[in-house]
């Protein structure tokens, strides 16, 4: 009897997330504008409207995600360089919709990394400070996506932050990054054993994602995970259409 209950489960699942990949590619054809660069959290735009986050190590590909998933080569800055995003950078997605009379969609963020080689203690105590002023400012958080290279898995300071968003119920998503510099057993490997460490943390969405913003894996998914998380009936998004 579980067998066919097992298969409607997963037919439905399948086609929720059909639903989400459409909406998603539906938002995301909407554009993205870059909006402001904060260095203070007393200049965060105001917390009206859904908003997502980007965080992870220096160089884990950040930028270069929020490129992919907007199809904007240059939207966030992208480089070599570890360390080269400093501020909390917003973007508008779809800023010609309103909801609620309100421009855009939503906020993607594009947090500084953490991590980098030969980091000072000053620096690392300022970035701790910022984001958590950060997550205390922002009520309207609906997730934070944590980006984990693929070839390295979970790093300890990528634990400690996932602590701090348990403890202060910020819901977080892993995304495996750079998918396509590793094997598919290897990812698979890396899956499994990242899905393990969240079993028990929970402010942990239990879905991983795995991209490469290089090949285009994986986008459509990242766009349909942020699709389910904004007000598409208010958008104006049409399931049939
Ligand atoms: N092969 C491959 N390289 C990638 C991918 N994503 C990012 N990179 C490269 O990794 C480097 C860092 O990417 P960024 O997107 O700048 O990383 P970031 O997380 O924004 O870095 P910071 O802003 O310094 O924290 C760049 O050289 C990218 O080209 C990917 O999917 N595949
Ligand atoms: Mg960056």
């Amino acid at each position: 009897m579980t067998a066919p209950v097992m298969e409607q489960a997963d037919t439905n699942n399948q086609a929720a997330a059909g639903h989400l990949a459409a909406a998603g590619r539906w938002l995301f054809a909407r554009g993205c504008e870059f909006r402001l660069g904060v260095v203070d959290v007393d200049a965060l735009p105001p917390a009206d409207r859904p908003e997502v986050a980007f965080a992870g190590r220096s160089n884990v590909g950040k930028s270069s995600l929020l490129n992919a998933i907007t199809g904007q080569k240059a939207l966030a800055r992208t480089s070599n360089t570890p360390g080269r995003t400093q501020e909390l950078n917003f973007f508008m997605l779809a800023p010609g919709l309103q909801a609620q009379g309100l421009e855009g969609a939503a906020w993607l963020v594009d947090l500084p990394g953490y991590g980098y080689a030969r980091e000072s203690k000053s620096r690392i105590a300022a970035w701790n400070r910022l984001l958590e002023q950060y997550l205390r400012g922002r009520p309207n958080l609906r997730r934070v996506f944590v980006l984990i290279d693929s070839r390295h898995g979970l790093k300890p300071n990528d634990l400690a932050m996932m602590d701090d968003f348990d403890r202060s119920a910020v819901s977080y998503q892993v995304v495996l990054t750079k998918s396509d510099k590793i094997s598919q057993s290897a990812l698979a490997a890396v899956t499994e054993q990242t899905l393990t460490a969240l079993g028990k943390r929970v402010a942990a969405h239990p879905e991983i994602l795995a991209t490469s913003s290089e090949k285009a894996l994986g986008i459509d998914d990242v766009r349909g995970a942020i699709a389910g998380l904004v007000e598409l009936d208010a958008l104006g998004y049409n399931r049939e259409t």
